[in-house]
């Protein structure tokens, strides 16, 4: 029989969340709306008009949630911090309700043996902020760093890992390329100042947590960066893909990584912009040095010149906007990659995983990576005994830990895997519809019940190794 797969003994087995996909409470305890509430309430953006009101109630069953992450065996959890709840405004004095939450939840995690990591901004720009031109303007950067002083302040003495931003690509792309997110714009020039400002927030941030923290904690940021393949290496197709990993990938790490963003990214997108929001010094304090890198994972992204996109073939990327996230890009068609693929139409490819690993493992030496993200979202039911089986999970994690495993072996330095999601959640704008969970949530109750996955995926925590079989849970 095949070894099991090993992990180094110290591996952190996680789950993550965010705050507006779990928390619901949303006008509890001082909280104002976010971008995500207002934009839940704007007709035809969400899949069947839901909101983050209830959510999973995280807010009030918390302890049942840890206990239930502790039961499974989990060493670490990754959560976001609601900004509005802490900072209604986005400016001036906290709101100390709102961080009791927080201290309550990481001292319950702490209690239960289980490792917090806090993000500090997965989406929830307060509202207030957007009015004053939300990401495209530059004062949010500073709104940021003085929120993450709040926040590190308060929980600094007892959390030591500290993600700034989550997936600044959606903030930008999707929240003012194609609108698909909130606040719903549909601007490239401005997708790109929220770019850059998401940048130079991260980098205020990171120093403005450092002034308040332990020299022990630990700064990272976590990136959906993307693995770019092309359908030939025919000269335009591999121009595409150059194209797409600097406005997917590059454009982030560059800065943050290597203090400079990609000399042919001004170049590709000069018909949008000048760029002339960049400031003397930008780069210097975007570029700070970090403990870490997060690393969400979920399809990869295959490309070609749009010349060369068989016809019909067009960017899928869209979701259901006519604007693309992807300014400048027009002429750089989508493809599907082959194979299976989950309940969102994300072709399953653990390989992915690897490339992306071994490829931040050489673009910042140095650093402790983590996923920080990585799961499938499943047709989940119960059945009549009101048990959840759900196999392809736990094949597709099965996948993605074996590929982990590998980079590990291949020399990268991966500390620890949150699977994405603890249970079933608020899908952005497609609603409640889409189950990332292990955890099953029944919306009419609320009731949470283990998947066969959760099981399996406890098992592997517990046991620090992957089985060689993918067959397991219950
Ligand atoms: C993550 O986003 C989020 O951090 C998390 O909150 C969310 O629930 C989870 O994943 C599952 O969606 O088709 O052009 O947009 C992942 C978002 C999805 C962004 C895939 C990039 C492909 C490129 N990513 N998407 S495009």
């Amino acid at each position: 029989m095949p070894e099991p797969l090993t992990f180094p003994p110290a591996f952190l087995w996680g789950a993550a969340t965010s705050a507006y996909q779990i928390e619901g409470a949303v006008r509890e305890d001082g909280r104002t709306p976010s971008i995500w509430d207002t934009f839940c309430r704007t007709p035809g953006k969400v899949n069947g008009g839901d909101t983050g009101d209830i959510a999973v109630d995280h807010y009030h069953r918390y302890r049942d949630d840890v206990a239930l992450m502790a039961d499974l065996g989990l060493t670490a959890y990754r959560f976001s911090v609601s900004w509005p709840r802490v900072q209604p405004t986005g400016r001036g004095p906290a709101v100390q309700r709102g961080l009791d939450f927080y201290r309550r939840l990481v001292d319950e995690l702490l209690a239960h043996g289980i490792k917090p990591a806090v993000t500090l901004y997965h989406w929830d720009l307060p509202q207030e902020l957007e009015d004053a031109g939300g990401w495209p303007e530059r004062e949010t950067a500073y709104r940021f760093a003085e929120y993450a002083a709040i926040v590190g302040e308060a929980l600094g003495d007892r959390v030591e890992q500290w993600i700034t931003l989550n997936e600044p690509w959606c903030s930008a792309f999707l929240g003012y390329g194609s609108g698909v997110h909130a606040p719903g714009r549909t601007d490239p020039a401005a997708a790109l100042r929220a770019a850059h400002h998401l940048n130079l927030a991260h980098g205020l941030g990171t120093t403005a947590l450092r002034g308040v923290m332990p020299a022990r904690n630990s700064v990272a940021v976590s990136l959906n960066s993307s693995v770019v393949r092309t359908v030939s290496d025919a000269p335009e197709d591999l121009d595409a893909k150059r194209r797409i990993d600097n406005l997917a990938n590059g454009i982030f790490h560059g800065p943050m990584l290597h203090g400079a963003y990609p000399e042919t990214l001004f170049a590709d997108t000069a018909r949008v912009t000048d760029w002339s929001f960049v400031q003397q010094g930008d780069l210097g304090a975007i570029h700070q040095p970090l403990d870490a890198l997060g690393l969400n994972y979920y399809t990869p992204t295959l490309v070609s010149a749009a010349e060369n996109a068989p016809a019909g073939a067009r960017a899928d990327g869209h979701g259901e906007s006519n604007h693309s996230p992807w300014p400048a890009a027009d002429d750089v068609a989508f493809h599907q990659t082959p194979g299976d693929r989950t309940e969102m139409g994300w072709t399953i490819d653990p390989t992915g995983l690897h490339e992306l690993i071994m490829r931040y493992s050489h673009e910042a030496p140095g650093l402790a990576l983590y996923i920080t993200e990585n799961g499938a979202a499943y047709d989940d039911k119960p059945d009549p005994d009101g048990r959840v089986h759900d196999p392809e999970r736990i094949a597709y994690l099965h996948g993605h830990l074996s590929a982990v495993r590998q980079s590990i072996t291949d020399g990268a330095d991966v500390r620890g895997y949150y699977l994405w999601s603890l249970m079933d959640n608020f899908e952005w704008a497609y609603g409640y519809e889409k189950r990332f969970g292990a955890v099953y949530v029944d919306y009419a109750t609320l009731a949470r019940t283990p998947k066969s996955s959760a099981r399996w995926y406890g098992e592997v925590a517990r046991t620090g190794a992957v089985p060689s079989a993918e067959t397991g849970g219950e």
